[in-house]
C-alpha cells in the first residue's frame, strides 16, 4: 500500500478505482432502467475475475506513454500505442467509430487523417478521450492550464471533435484537482465547476454548470438531465456529478454511476477515477483489488505516473502551497 495522502497512492487509487469500476460496469453497459438491487448485487458480490474494457486498456497505454514521456505527450507515438493495444485486443469492447479510425491508424493511414476522417469528417464526439484522460491528470508538478494543454493534445490523436476534445480536458482536470484536494479538506463545488468550465468551450462549460443543482436531489435528476451515453457531453458531466454526491465513498459513487443507465462502465469508470485521486489507494475495497485483472500493471502505471514530470516542480501537489484552481 502506498504512504497515505502521497501522490503515489492518488495516482494508484484513481487508476485501480477506475479500472474496478470500468469492469463493474460493463456488464450493464448500454442498459436503461436498471434495477438497484442487480447493480447493488453485482457491486457488492463481486465476481472472481474483474476484466476491464477498452476504458482501461486505453488509460493504461496513455499512462505508460506519459510516464515514458516525462509526463508529456508525443501524438505519433501515442497514437501508435492505442493502435497497437487495440489490434493486440479488439475484443475489449471498442466502439464502431474508434475501431475503424484505429484499423485505419494499424493499416498505416496517418493519425491526423484517421481522425480527422471520423463521422463524415466532423470527428468524434464520443467520450473515448474522455475516459482514458485520467492520467494527465495524475501527472505531478502541473498547473491547471498545463493539463488542459496535455489533455487536449492526447484526446486529438482520436477526437478531433470540439466537444470530445472538451470531454477529456473536463475528466483531466477533475482528476487533477481531485488530487490536489486533500480528503478532509473537502471540495468547494462551485470553485471546482468553475475551474473546469472556464478551461472549456461554451457548449461543454454550459452542461459543466448544471451540476451543482444536480447535487442534492434524486440520482434519477441526472440521468433525466444527461443523456449518459457514448458522447462526451452525455457523459462527463454526470460522472463529475456524481463524484461531487459521494466523494468520499467508492461504492455508492459505482453503484449511483452504473445506476444511471446507458454507458455505465464509462460513466462509474471517469467518477471513480476522480474519487480515486481524491482519497487514494486506501479507498479501494479490497475485495475489488483481489479480483481486478492484472492489478499489477495497474498499480505500476500509476507508479510510473508519479515518477513522471517534473520532481523539482511538483508545486501543484498535496499539500503545497499553490493548489489553488
Ligand atoms: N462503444 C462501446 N460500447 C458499445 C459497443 C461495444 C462493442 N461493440 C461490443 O459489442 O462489445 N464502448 C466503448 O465506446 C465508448 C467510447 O467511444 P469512443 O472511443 O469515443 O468511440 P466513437 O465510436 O468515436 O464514439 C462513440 C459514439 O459516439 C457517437 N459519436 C461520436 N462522434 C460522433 C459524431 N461526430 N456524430 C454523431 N455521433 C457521434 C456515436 O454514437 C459513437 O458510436 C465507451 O462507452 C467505451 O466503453
Ligand atoms: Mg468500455
Ligand atoms: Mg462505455
Amino acid at each position: 500500500m502506498a504512504a497515505p495522502n502521497s501522490w503515489q497512492t492518488r495516482a494508484r487509487g484513481s487508476l485501480l478505482l477506475a479500472a474496478c469500476a470500468d469492469a463493474l460496469g460493463s456488464v450493464f453497459e448500454g442498459q436503461r432502467g436498471l434495477d438497484p438491487e442487480r447493480v447493488a448485487e453485482a457491486v457488492d458480490h463481486v465476481a472472481s475475475s474483474l476484466c476491464w474494457t477498452d476504458d482501461t486498456a486505453q488509460t493504461l497505454v496513455l499512462a505508460e506513454h506519459l510516464a515514458a514521456h516525462g509526463g508529456r505527450i508525443e501524438s505519433d507515438a501515442l497514437a501508435a500505442g492505442f493502435a497497437d493495444a487495440w489490434s493486440a485486443e479488439p475484443w475489449r469492447g471498442y466502439g464502431h467509430g474508434a475501431v475503424q479510425m484505429l484499423a485505419q491508424i494499424n493499416d498505416g493511414t496517418p493519425w491526423r487523417e484517421a481522425a480527422q476522417s471520423a463521422f463524415g469528417g466532423s470527428g468524434s464526439l464520443g467520450n473515448g478521450a474522455a475516459m482514458r484522460a485520467a492520467p494527465v491528470g495524475l501527472v505531478p508538478g502541473c498547473s491547471l492550464d498545463e493539463v488542459a494543454v496535455a489533455a487536449t493534445a492526447s484526446a486529438g490523436v482520436s477526437h478531433v471533435h470540439p466537444e470530445g476534445i472538451d470531454g477529456a480536458v473536463a475528466q483531466a482536470l477533475a482528476v487533477a484537482i481531485a488530487a490536489r484536494t486533500p480528503k478532509d479538506q473537502g471540495l468547494q463545488v462551485n470553485e471546482v465547476i468553475e475551474a473546469i468550465a472556464a478551461r472549456t468551450g461554451a457548449v461543454f462549460a454550459a452542461e459543466l454548470r448544471a451540476v451543482p443543482a444536480l447535487l442534492a436531489g434524486p440520482a434519477a435528476a441526472i440521468s433525466d438531465r444527461y443523456r449518459c451515453d457514448a458522447t462526451a457531453l452525455g457523459a462527463v458531466p454526470p460522472a463529475i456529478a456524481v463524484f461531487l454526491r459521494h466523494p468520499d465513498d467508492p461504492v455508492a459513487l459505482v453503484k449511483e454511476a452504473i445506476g444511471l443507465g446507458g454507458d455505465t462502465d464509462t460513466i462509474a469508470a471517469m467518477a471513480a477515477a476522480i474519487c480515486g485521486a481524491h482519497c487514494g489507494e486506501a479507498a479501494v475495497p479490497q475485495p475489488w483489488s483481489a479480483a481486478l485483472e492484472q492489478a499489477a500493471r495497474v498499480r505500476a502505471a500509476a507508479d510510473g505516473l508519479t515518477r513522471s514530470g517534473d520532481a523539482a516542480q511538483r508545486r501543484c501537489e498535496y499539500g503545497s502551497e499553490t493548489n489553488g484552481y
